[in-house]
């Protein structure tokens, strides 16, 4: 069996950032696809039939690809400058769940497949967890063709490039058809495992989580020639917006509202901004409190915007509502995993997507530093190695 750890020091060369310290791997740029093809070699060694779907979608078959098939994975794309697990650590795992299964002779009585997911972090179009969408039907093709990165590619263009033709994504009922079960182990991004002094836990549910776009207007002019008083300026607006959006959340229990993404246009030192684009991740467990904070967060900008003689547009990108684990999934993973707590996570997932069309579960794996979507993201050698065996007892659970 090859660790955990081995098969992920394989790849913590792919897609370092020296600005960040973390990883920078959005979908089909050169890194992910390195990782791609770390995944087709992995595959191979261990005799697995690799199929690329309409969507982009890797999987990974033990057995012929057939109806009620067990699937596990993840995804392989990440935030920008994020950790090493986020994502890796579950595709790493299910290779050493096979190796696992195999030592013990164990022959699964249904197919198994391992899938990678593509764009699960939205990080370069924007909608999150964007391959399980297309395949579910949860997001139209021709909507998601026209998604454009930052430097104005289309997704068309760019999965065009990376060998899927764009003209046949979407809605997949017969690849979806052949999933029986999908269970994603995943690093904990949070501290629930630090505080229950535990390798492992079952997933309960998932956070609803919105992401928003503000583009606010202004008026573009020179720093120097003009006086304060004759300025309409989206940068000072949007500041206030961004603090006033954090006051709004932070009055509300248990909401979150982050803006990690702000870009002044054109960006330059001696230059009073003409626009400022900004996003907003929001979420909260019930899905109407955060339309609502959202609502408020709409109506506040557009006050901020207008006393500053500025406008302001606020338009929904993404959208996951909400998302409780199948229970008697969840109860099985609980028993082939013994004293495994069961946690609620902020943190959206391809599983949370799933969800909507199979019975799905998650497993989380201890994350010492309690941080994610950061270089800081850790977990320990052990715990990495061991989660190949445990996710081997829940997959074997599901198999015979
Ligand atoms: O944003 C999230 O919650 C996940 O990490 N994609
Ligand atoms: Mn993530
Ligand atoms: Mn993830």
């Amino acid at each position: 069996m090859t660790a955990v750890t081995t098969l992920l020091t394989a790849i913590a060369g792919i897609g370092r950032d020296a600005r960040s310290g973390g990883y920078v791997r959005p979908v089909f740029s050169t890194a992910e696809r390195d990782l791609r093809s770390w995944f087709l070699a992995e595959a191979a060694q261990r005799g697995l039939d690799v199929e690329v779907d309409r969507n982009g979608i890797l999987w990974a078959w033990w057995g012929l690809a057939g109806p009620d098939a067990v699937v596990t994975g993840s995804h392989l794309d990440s935030v920008p400058g994020g950790g090493a697990f986020d994502g890796p650590l579950g595709v790493a795992a299910a290779f050493g769940a096979v190796d696992v299964l195999r030592e013990r002779g164990f022959t699964p009585a249904r197919p198994l497949a391992i899938a990678v997911f593509p764009e699960e972090e939205g990080s370069r179009f924007g909608v999150a967890c964007l391959g399980s969408r297309l395949l579910t039907g949860a997001l139209s093709p021709d909507a998601a063709r026209t998604l454009t990165d930052r430097d104005g590619n289309t997704l068309a263009d760019v999965f065009a490039a990376g060998g899927i033709d764009p003209r046949w994504i979407g809605p997949d009922p017969e690849t979806l058809a052949r999933i029986g079960v999908f269970v994603e182990l995943h690093v904990e991004q949070g501290r629930g495992l630090i505080d229950f002094a535990r390798p492992f836990a079952v997933a309960e549910s998932i956070l609803g989580h919105g992401r928003f776009k503000v583009s606010v207007r202004g008026e573009g002019n020179h720093a120097g020639t003009t006086l304060m008083a004759d300025r309409r300026d989206p940068v000072v607006a949007a500041a206030a917006m961004v603090g006033a959006i954090a006051e709004v959340a932070g009055a509300i229990d248990d909401a979150r509202a982050t803006v990690g993404r702000f870009e002044p246009v054109p960006g330059g030192t001696n230059v009073i901004a003409s626009s400022v684009d900004f996003w907003i991740d929001a979420r909260h467990p019930d899905d109407a409190v955060t339309r609502r904070m959202m609502a408020d967060i709409d109506r506040m900008c557009g006050d901020i915007a207008a006393a500053r003689g500025c406008e302001a547009v606020l338009v929904e990108e993404s959208w996951s509502p909400t998302v409780g684990f199948d229970p008697t999934l969840a109860g099985r993973l609980g028993a082939a995993l013994a004293d495994a707590p069961h946690l609620r996570t902020g943190a959206g997932h391809d599983a949370g997507i799933l969800a909507s069309a199979v019975p799905t579960g998650m497993l989380f794996v201890r994350n010492p530093s309690g941080i994610s979507h950061s270089p800081e993201e850790y977990v320990t050698d052990a715990d990495a190695d061991a989660s190949a065996a445990a996710l081997a007892d829940a997959l074997q659970e599901l198999l015979s």
